[in-house]
């Protein structure tokens, strides 16, 4: 149990009936008001503000166990204590300056990690790396807007506003690293949120099939009847490194059958769901058909992959072309191949390349606002390049540096912390 707070130390005394030395772990017997005691355990002191939160923190260790572990908290209600919301804890190390806010979200992106890769990616955000990376694109847009601020103040009429280019040089290395960062949190993105297929088609094309062999075990009843998957099917997995969250659906048809007819009704809402579908027919039908077919039948979704599966029944090999703008994939999931395709395929649509050393995770508010930051600073450089006008410019690169301080929270509002924090695990 964790106590943050300045009441913490008082309880600790209280309960283990001793005054720990900071950051020590002392063994104790935890007492209730009437003396008994209760449970034996151990206690540890981290005073403010060298501690997580940046206040008094205590932890107290028990054996756990429902009865113990309620009256443990029953007896630190009674002292002062109260439960902690969603992301507290982390909430509190934020606003004492323990953590900024890109780091925050990392904690709750780690303990959230559906692969190993988004783990570690997050690790690193919570180690700084993101941060880091945004800070020094501040000081370097810092350097700049002084640079245009003191010919502002002292013009000096003879000269040109940027004689040797200095200032040209200085933007195009302002966005030269902000499309390096860009690049990167999009990687830390697709790592954190993973990718949602969904396969879908008529009935008996092989979309279960195409899912067990995805999948790796028998996931999906697979059989030559028609109409054979009723309730989607949901597994995740991971494409080298690149999680996916995979759905099997019930064949799309005018089904008689009332259950079958829900199953259809539950693809269609999964397919709306979908950042990517996977379209599946048999490659004995006619290509340019089943494309109408499939553009009539999920109108909307334009993340779309064809998949003709059955390549083990024709005279053809496995393959990947391109039908009308529309990828199209030519696979057995009986014997498995091409598959690889699709799977390279997966990674190429989502922009994932692979894990590297250095991918910190990311989510979509960040790149929202690294993105709104790319807007000023072109706009400041246009500004620059064709009017010389650089009050305007500098006020662009200002507009730039509050985007930048929204990913680390420098500038936030108490909805968009309300909204971050409540997403945490109680106890985080
Ligand atoms: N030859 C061949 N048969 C396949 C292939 N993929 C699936 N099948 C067969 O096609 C039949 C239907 O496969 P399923 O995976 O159940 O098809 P489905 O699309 O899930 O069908 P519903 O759930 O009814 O919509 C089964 O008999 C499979 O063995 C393939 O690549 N080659
Ligand atoms: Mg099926």
């Amino acid at each position: 149990m964790r106590v943050s707070g300045a009441k913490a130390l008082d309880i600790v005394v209280e309960l283990a009936g001793l005054r720990p030395r900071p950051r020590h772990a002392h063994v104790c017997t935890f007492r209730d008001r009437a003396g008994l005691p209760f449970d034996r355990g151990m206690v540890l002191f981290f005073p403010g503000p060298g501690s997580a939160t940046g206040e008094d923190v205590i932890e107290l260790h028990g054996h756990g166990g429902m009865v113990v572990s309620d009256w443990l908290l029953s007896q630190a209600f009674r002292l002062g204590a109260r439960p902690a919301e969603a992301g507290e804890f982390t909430l509190r190390a934020f606003l004492n300056d323990k953590l900024d806010l890109a780091q925050a979200e990392a904690v709750a992106d780690l303990v959230d990690s559906g692969s190993r890769a988004a783990a570690r990616a997050a690790a690193r955000s919570l180690c700084g790396a993101f941060s880091k990376r945004v800070q020094e694109l501040q000081t370097a847009l810092t350097a700049l807007r002084v640079h245009l601020e003191a010919w502002l103040d002292f013009p000096d009429e003879e000269l040109e506003p940027d004689p040797d280019g200095e200032l040209e040089a200085g933007f195009s290395a302002v966005s030269e690293s902000l499309e390096g960062l860009l690049g990167e949190a999009r990687q830390g993105a697709v790592l954190r949120d993973g990718l949602n297929v969904v396969i879908a088609g008529p009935p008996n094309a092989g979309k279960s099939s195409l899912m067990n062999r995805l999948a790796g075990y028998d996931a999906a009843i697979v059989t030559k009847i028609p109409g054979t998957t009723r309730d989607p099917l949901r597994e995740y997995l991971s494409v080298d490194g690149l999680p996916v969250c995979i759905t099997d659906t019930a064949g799309l048809r005018a089904a008689s059958d009332p259950v079958e007819a829900e199953g259809v009704r539950r693809a269609q809402r999964a397919v709306e769901h979908a950042d990517r579908v996977l379209w599946m027919v048999d490659i004995r039908g006619d290509l340019a058909t089943e494309v109408t077919r499939a553009r009539s039948e999920i109108a909307g979704a334009l993340a779309l992959t064809i998949i003709r599966n059955k390549v083990d029944l024709v005279a053809r090999e496995p393959g990947l072309e391109d039908h009308d703008g529309l990828p199209v994939i030519r696979l057995s999931a009986l014997t498995g191949e091409g598959t690889e395709l699709l799977r390279e395929h997966l990674k190429a649509i989502s922009g994932f390349g692979g894990e590297s050393a250095g991918t910190f995770s990311a989510r979509s508010r960040h790149l929202d606002a690294l993105l709104r930051a790319r807007v000023h600073i072109r706009a400041g450089f246009e500004q620059l390049k064709a009017e010389g006008a650089l009050e305007l410019a500098a006020e662009e690169l200002r507009a730039a540096q509050g985007a930048l301080g929204e990913v680390t929270g420098e500038v936030t509002s108490d909805d968009l912390l309300g909204e971050i924090f409540a997403s945490f695990c109680i106890g985080k």
